[in-house]
């Protein structure tokens, strides 16, 4: 029994809300929040994008030009010093609806401007991991419990909501970065990145084993033939000055083959055109093509055919997040045998995805924590998608840091698919090194990836 005067504290009631500025992986100052309950303690440092989408949630930077370039982050960890924190001591981190509902409020903006969505999420995702700390419980356990009850009804359900194995945990396909072009490398390639996908795996581990060598021998292959192999970009693929973007999908197919797997069976592609960055008022300026202005038509048939032609299974931003015309007519065209995703087009922002879902636009959705800045929007978003029957794919930023937040959350939510970068460079190795700490446990080891036989490609379409 409690003594007079003193009641006995639940160990997930919130104590101290503590934030500071650290560096990302591209070594730009970014929030983490560290979040002490009576019964344990958590943290989350918040990721940043480079090609980001204009209807992300607000990431809120000094902007004053004498410290960090501009870059810096010290308003948004006053926010959660000064107004996140004395408004949520004393509540339970446990109620992360309610938690997140408060920070919602609190800012009191659309897309979070006025605290930052960096804020925002570093408090959302600290707040969940001291609740497991406090509880005993792993991370992952804490993430499928609150998964678990959520529900969402958009009135447009897809057929395929009621197989049960859909949201259930497990492990989930990765989708690899082997070459990056972009804004993630600098060099010529318009296109971002050229993905790798183990669909013919029996195992994750041994799919990632697959991608570690078919890594390498691309190394080999790209230092061979006199290109720049081992300089990498953002996410740790590989960043050659190639003459097309031809030229990376055959070095990369020649790299699966030269490791003795099966493009297309064991090994399929992925592009992640991230159109957006490239689009102008006049239409789609591509460097690759001697700065030529496409049509979302003209790209509609390169992706065509290309398709038919490689065994290329997943675009994700073929085209810009305003050409809602050209999404539609993708979609028509290719959205029945190839997985067409929207990252910058929905940015996790459920209101988005339902107007993809009601156009018919699309047919998967990138979901990415500091686009929408809460955990519990980013459930909703992804409980949303499995009710349309859209494939989610999990993500991580371009800017990462060693938290692997995203590695949980996709076993928890059993989201199927996760794009995690190359396998390169520790911010990225952190997250899969978590997914093969997870592939041990029972609970937790369905290998998602073994029923995705869509991506087992057939050459016509
Ligand atoms: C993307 C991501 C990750 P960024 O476009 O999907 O690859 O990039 O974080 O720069 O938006
Ligand atoms: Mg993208």
């Amino acid at each position: 029994m409690n003594s007079p005067g003193t009641s006995k504290r639940s160990p997930t009631r919130i104590d101290r809300i503590l934030a500071r500025e650290l560096f990302d992986s591209r070594g730009k100052p970014t929030v983490e929040v560290e979040l002490f309950c009576s019964g344990g303690s958590g943290r989350a440092i918040v990721p940043s994008g480079a090609s980001t989408g204009q209807y992300e949630a607000c990431e809120l930077r000094d902007h004053d030009a004498r410290r960090l370039g501009g870059a810096g982050v010290s308003r948004a960890v006053q926010n959660v010093l000064s107004e996140i924190s004395p408004r949520l001591v004393g509540q339970d981190a446990a109620d992360q609806a309610e938690i997140d509902r408060v920070l919602c409020e609190l800012d009191g903006t659309v897309n979070k401007t006025r605290l930052g969505a960096n804020a925002i999420l570093g408090v959302s995702l600290a707040a969940a991991h001291a609740a497991a700390a406090a509880a005993h419980i792993s991370l992952v356990d804490h993430l499928h419990q609150l998964w678990k009850p959520i529900s969402v009804s958009i009135g447009l359900e897809s057929p395929a909501a009621s197989q049960p194995t859909l949201g259930a945990p497990g492990l989930p396909l990765p989708m690899v970065n082997m070459i990056s072009g972009g804004l993630h490398a600098g060099q010529n390639l318009d296109f971002q990145d050229f993905l790798a996908l183990p669909v013919g795996a029996p195992t994750f581990r041994q799919g990632l084993e697959w991608i570690v060598d078919i890594y390498h021998a691309l190394a080999t292959r790209l230092t061979a033939a006199g290109y720049e192999g081992c300089l990498v970009g953002d996410e740790g693929g590989f960043g050659p000055r190639l003459g097309d973007h031809e030229q990376a999908i055959e070095f990369l197919l020649a790299a699966i083959e030269q490791v003795g797997l099966r493009p297309g069976v064991d090994v399929s592609l992925a592009i992640d055109v991230a159109a957006t960055h490239f689009h102008t008022a006049d239409g789609y300026r591509l460097n690759c093509q001697r700065g030529e202005l496409w049509s979302a038509g003209q790209l509609i048939d390169l992706f065509d055919r290309w398709t038919r032609q490689y065994p290329i299974v997943s675009l994700e931003d073929p085209l810009s997040d305003d050409d809602w015309d050209g999404w539609r007519e993708i979609t028509m065209r290719l959205g029945g045998r190839v997985q067409l995703i929207g990252d910058d087009l929905f940015v996790t922002n459920g209101a988005r995805l339902r107007q993809g879902v009601e156009n018919r636009v699309a047919n998967s959705v990138l979901i990415k924590l500091n686009q929408i800045g809460t955990l519990t929007e980013t459930l909703t978003t992804l409980k949303m998608a499995f009710a349309a029957g859209y494939a989610p794919v999990i993500s991580a930023r371009s800017g990462e840091t060693e938290d692997v937040t995203i590695a949980d959350l996709a076993v928890a939510t059993g989201a199927g698919q996760i794009k995690i970068g190359s396998v390169a460079r520790s911010e990225r190795l952190a997250k899969y090194n978590q997914l093969l700490r997870l592939s041990e446990r029972t609970e937790w080891n369905t290998w998602l990836g073994k029923e995705l036989w869509r991506f087992r490609w057939n050459g016509a379409g």
